[in-house]
């Protein structure tokens, strides 16, 4: 009894043995360091473990090393290279080479913002080409930074800005002179407007000959003093006078005097320069005769004075006419 008790412990001890490993399968193993462990078809041995072949944490193909991309977020292709899947901010893969990684920063004036996006003689401002700043006369007319200011901004075509072409509206011809367009212009037109740098030149647009603001020159305006309506003609003011006033005096450059003469008067009676004789007075724009005597210019026969005309001899004389020495009005 004493052997049969022995084999039977034996046996128990036996079962236990056999048991144990079926009921903790594969995963016990994987952690404890048996280096007979054999691993997966798509895993392989790391750190005394297995892993999967296509892991970034321990690189993507044979090996135990982590893929290491510069500036990039790795992924594995399926042929087992670590792959760049996303850049990091401000980098990306221009080479297409994934090898190292996310190479090129953004934030570079060759590539801002974008792989290739060169910002020329610009500066490239947090991934975004500055302003082409650009020397006196010259421009970025293209806005291809890359080639910088490329349009001289001195010619006719381009005077002083892009896309400002000096007009040569009523203009014999016209020059780019410090980005002012400088026509010579038609006779009886002036150049008395010069649009801004933004707005479309209009050559010589203003007919001085005739325009009451610009009369004879630019700014010369016609003045509205006692005037009826303001008109220019060939360069002068020749206004049209409210009642009593003329415009006798038209200067032709300077600032114009409107209707200045007064026309009640017997210096300027009824119209310019006409001047009464002594002793007569103006009404009604009229030279009338006051008495007999003012009629009477040392004449033979009889001078009278007859409602403000002259009648000498019975013969009646017109407004601002005397009985002269010949015994006619005169
Ligand atoms: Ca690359
Ligand atoms: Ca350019
Ligand atoms: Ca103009
Ligand atoms: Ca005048």
């Amino acid at each position: 009894m004493r052997v049969s008790s022995w084999i039977s412990v034996a046996v128990i001890t036996a079962a236990a043995v056999v048991v144990l490993p079926s009921g903790c399968t594969q995963d016990f193993s994987r952690f404890d360091s048996d280096p007979e462990q054999v691993c997966g078809a798509t895993e392989k041995r790391c750190g005394g473990g297995c892993v999967a072949k296509l892991d970034v944490r321990y690189g993507c193909g044979e090996g135990c090393s982590p893929c290491d991309l510069a500036n990039a977020d790795a992924t594995c292709s399926p042929e087992g290279a670590c792959i760049v899947r996303l850049c990091e901010s401000g980098f990306a893969d221009c080479d297409n080479d994934d090898a190292n990684g996310c190479e090129t920063s953004l934030l570079s004036a060759r590539n801002c913002g974008a792989c290739g996006n060169d910002c020329g003689v610009a500066e490239c401002e947090a991934g975004v080409c500055g302003a082409v700043t650009c020397p006196e006369g010259r421009a970025d007319c293209d806005e291809d930074a890359s080639n910088g200011c490329e349009q001289s901004i001195g010619v006719t075509q381009h005077c002083g800005a892009c896309d400002r072409a000096c007009s040569r509206e009523h203009a014999d011809d016209v020059a780019c002179v410090a980005g002012e367009c400088v026509p010579e212009c038609d006779f009886g037109y002036d150049d008395c407007h010069q649009p801004g740098l933004d707005e479309e030149d209009d050559g010589c647009e203003t007919r001085t000959a005739s325009d009451v603001d610009n009369c004879g020159e630019c700014g010369r305006r016609c003045s509205d003093l006692r005037v009826a309506a303001r008109s220019c003609a060939n360069r002068v003011c020749n206004s049209t006078c409210t009642p009593g006033f003329a415009n006798c005096t038209r200067p032709t450059s300077g600032q114009d005097d409107g209707c200045e003469t007064s026309i009640t008067t017997t210096q300027n009676c009824g119209s310019c320069g006409n001047v009464c004789p002594m002793a007569f007075t103006c009404s009604q724009g009229q030279c009338r005769c006051s008495t007999d005597a003012s009629c009477d210019n040392d004449t033979p026969g009889s001078a009278v004075c007859m409602m403000g005309r002259c009648m000498c001899d019975g013969m009646l004389c017109n407004f601002g006419q005397r009985c002269g020495q010949d015994g006619q009005c005169g």
